[in-house]
């Protein structure tokens, strides 16, 4: 008797162990346990003590397993945020010019470490981007545009003041307070923690800068309270290297300063934003500048006022000048109303401003010339502006690949782009400097107030592969998975080797059920996440429309954009790609669709034709999705239960999406090609009619939805 209470005991004991040790995604990439006090190697510092080289030592104290470090800022160490280690065999010597540089190191360090790597010789590095930036779409009131991992951690209105929600487990940072009951001062405490942890998983990437809220920015946004606000997160952020940014609405000095206009050219106007930079730079000694998105999807903006673009950014840039500030310009404009090829306005409206922009303006272009689609080609302005820096932008949330339900791994698709641009005859300078210049690289974050961060434990993975891409984009997808798989979830070489391979295929696999050879946005009408091909009701604007992108015909599939017969985008691009791209025959068969309105019965380079290679390139996505969803299964033993599942969830959803899309494609696009099925491809799930009548109205949809889907 008294045994069997003995041996209850114990397993009750055991549960709680386990129960203890249960994960839930809060902790990222950063799960080394901590060091018992006794346990703590010797740590010495050199230079100035400031708080980050504080925060250095901290973290070798609680986490390095290993000799002594000596952490040293010096005259003659890297600059640009650079660092060496070595061993020389008494202590790991960390040394930089500056205490950020040596707080990366420590970083990195400490990454070798959980991924079992020695130290062999001198580990020299200096990242490749000034400004590695994240971009968060967060609203004032909490909510996130195209977040899809709760709401936000910086923002909330009365209603959404941090609840249980936000709670997480934040191991590295200390917890000011465990929000039990909800005085406001606690709560206070507990977003602080949720900051630092932010800051510090950034910094862990080499991530340097952030800017707080959405591009479709509200004017309050400059107004006293949110830049309180503003001042307390860069208070958090700082010691761990990262400036804010903020983004603002072009009208603030009518919407919030009382004037009667935003002119650019008024002096008044002028004389507003001069006195708002000079108060932000007061709260703020190094806040970084302002993002902004004018003229662009109803945003006010300098034409507005019959001013062009670099009226509006030079003013801004004017007012930041003085503090070291700058303005990043997103080029992410089409006109209002519907005008040439969607695809060919952005160098339209930019190029004709080449070398008109003050020192401190960057142009932020994103990756493709339409909008962050599962593939695009390079955006031509990224290769046409000479004499401008520019900087490309990224979404690391899954607007248009899947959400947080599908694991799309993206670092190939960024790679993609950095690729390309390296044209010999383009004039990509967004990774070199022109002049004294900064350069810049962007990426729209995944992050909300979910426990694990990105709404799915898989997606951190592009949050992670962002920043040490903004870090270093030569690393290969492999190595960069390979980091985040074994820091994240386990350092099996099995489950390494086999989740690395499925990572790597992810992005190419996604585009091959949603959006093979070249088609884009034919996503469906209310959201961005499932396919609608069909959707055109009357009164839309066409460009907002997937016919307009897709053209099916009864001869063909795709859009002109050749010069001889079509829209003449391809003559944006430099002749060794124009080249490439015009000609039917030596476009990359990955983009026909997106240069070329191609027949039916064309031969593709296989010897099929177009449209049996369309169906069995999106049979092949399926097949390669539901790849996924088996090789996850077989991962059960290595991974802790609790993330093994709701990936599981997330991997199956994603294989039955993937023939949502096949057969919704497939089978619509079959209206037009009148052509038969070809052989391998499996017989349809749905039917075209059913998934006609379906209509998926939430917007921001999230897991917990998974079930309503088709
Ligand atoms: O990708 C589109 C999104 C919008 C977004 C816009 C932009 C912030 O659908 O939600 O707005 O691009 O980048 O400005």
């Amino acid at each position: 008797m008294m045994k069997r209470k003995y041996a209850v005991l114990a397993l009750i004991l055991l549960l709680c162990c386990f129960e203890a040790k249960a994960e839930d995604g809060s902790r990222l990439w950063l799960r080394t346990e901590k060091n018992a006090q006794q346990e703590q190697p010797k740590v010495k510092m050199s230079g100035k003590k400031d708080a980050t080289l504080r925060l250095a030592c901290d973290e070798i104290h609680q986490y390095w397993k290993g000799k002594s470090v000596v952490l040293t800022v010096k005259k003659n160490g890297k600059t640009r945020d650079g660092f060496d280690i070595f061993d020389d065999s008494r202590a790991v010597r960390i040394e930089s010019a500056s205490s950020l540089g040596v707080l990366y190191g420590a970083y990195t360090l400490l990454r070798m470490q959980a991924m079992g790597q020695p130290i062999q010789g001198t580990i020299s590095e200096t990242p490749c981007y000034d400004i590695r930036i994240l971009n968060h779409w967060d609203n004032p009131n909490g909510t996130v545009e195209r977040g899809f991992a709760g709401r936000s951690i910086f923002w909330h209105d009365a209603l959404s003041a941090p609840s249980g929600r936000t709670r997480r487990a934040v191991d590295g940072v200390t917890s000011a307070s465990t929000p039990q009951d909800n005085a406001p001062q606690k709560q206070d405490d507990h977003l602080v923690t949720i900051w630092k942890a932010y800051a510090r998983a950034n910094a862990s990437i080499g991530i340097n800068a952030t800017v707080l809220n959405n591009v479709n920015a509200k004017p309050l946004m400059l107004g006293d309270e949110k830049l309180q606000e503003t001042k307390r997160i860069a208070d958090v952020l700082r010691p761990y290297g990262i400036k804010v940014y903020l983004s603002v609405n072009f009208a603030s000095p009518k919407a919030i300063g009382g004037l009667s206009t935003a002119d650019p050219l008024d002096p008044d106007v002028r004389r507003w934003w001069k006195e708002k930079a000079n108060d932000i730079y007061r709260m703020i000694p190094d806040f970084g500048g302002f993002l902004v998105k004018a003229n662009s999807e109803g945003e006010p903006g300098p034409m507005d006022y019959g001013r062009s673009h670099v009226d509006g950014a030079n003013m801004l840039a004017e007012a930041l000048a003085p503090h070291g500030g700058i303005v990043m310009w997103r080029a992410f404009v089409y006109s209002a109303k519907e005008g040439s090829d969607r695809a060919a306005q952005a160098v339209e409206e930019f190029m004709p401003y080449d070398g008109q922009f003050a020192e401190n303006v960057i142009i932020q272009i994103k990756n493709g010339p339409v909008d962050f689609q599962p593939r695009e080609p390079i955006s031509p302005l990224l290769l046409a502006m000479k004499q401008t820096q520019t900087m490309i932008e990224v979404q690391i949330t899954q607007e248009y690949l899947g959400e947080s339900v599908h694991s799309v791994f993206l670092a190939p698709m960024w790679k993609e782009c950095f690729d390309v641009a390296k044209a010999p005859d383009g004039f990509a300078n967004f990774d070199k400097h022109i002049g004294n210049r900064k350069t810049a690289f962007a990426g729209v974050a995944n992050i909300g107030d979910s426990r694990n961060w990105c709404g799915s434990d898989m997606a951190q993975a592009n949050w992670y592969a962002f920043g040490r891409l903004a870090w270093n984009p030569d690393l290969s997808n492999e190595q960069i998975a390979r980091e985040f798989l074994s820091q994240t979830f386990s350092t099996n070489p099995v489950f390494v080797t086999e989740m690395t391979h499925v990572l790597c295929q992810s992005r190419e696999s996604c585009v091959k059920y949603m959006m093979p050879l070249g088609l884009h946005h034919i996503f469906a009408g209310n959201h961005h996440y499932g396919p609608e091909p069909w959707y055109a009701p009357k009164g839309v604007r066409a460009d907002w429309l997937p016919p307009y992108y897709h053209k099916a015909d009864a001869n063909g599939l795709g859009f002109d954009r050749t010069v001889e017969t079509g829209s003449g985008a391809t003559k944006q691009y430099p002749p060794s790609l124009y080249n490439k791209y015009n000609d039917l025959n030596s476009c990359p068969e990955n983009l026909l669709l997106w240069f070329h309105h191609v027949a039916w019965n064309h031969r593709m380079h296989s010897g099929k034709t177009l449209w049996d290679m369309l169906c069995l390139t999106y049979e092949e996505g399926v097949r390669e999705a539901e790849a996924f969803a088996d090789t996850w299964r077989n991962m059960k033993q290595y991974v802790d239960a609790d993330r093994w599942e709701a990936l599981m969830k997330r991997y199956d959803r994603q294989a039955r999406d993937a023939w949502w899309w096949r057969d919704a494609c497939v089978l619509y696009f079959q209206t037009f090609s009148k052509l038969p099925l070809p052989d391998g491809f499996r017989p349809a799930k749905f039917k075209l009619d059913d998934l006609k009548r379906y209509r998926l109205v939430m917007d921001n949809y999230t897991a917990a939805d998974m079930d309503k889907l088709p």
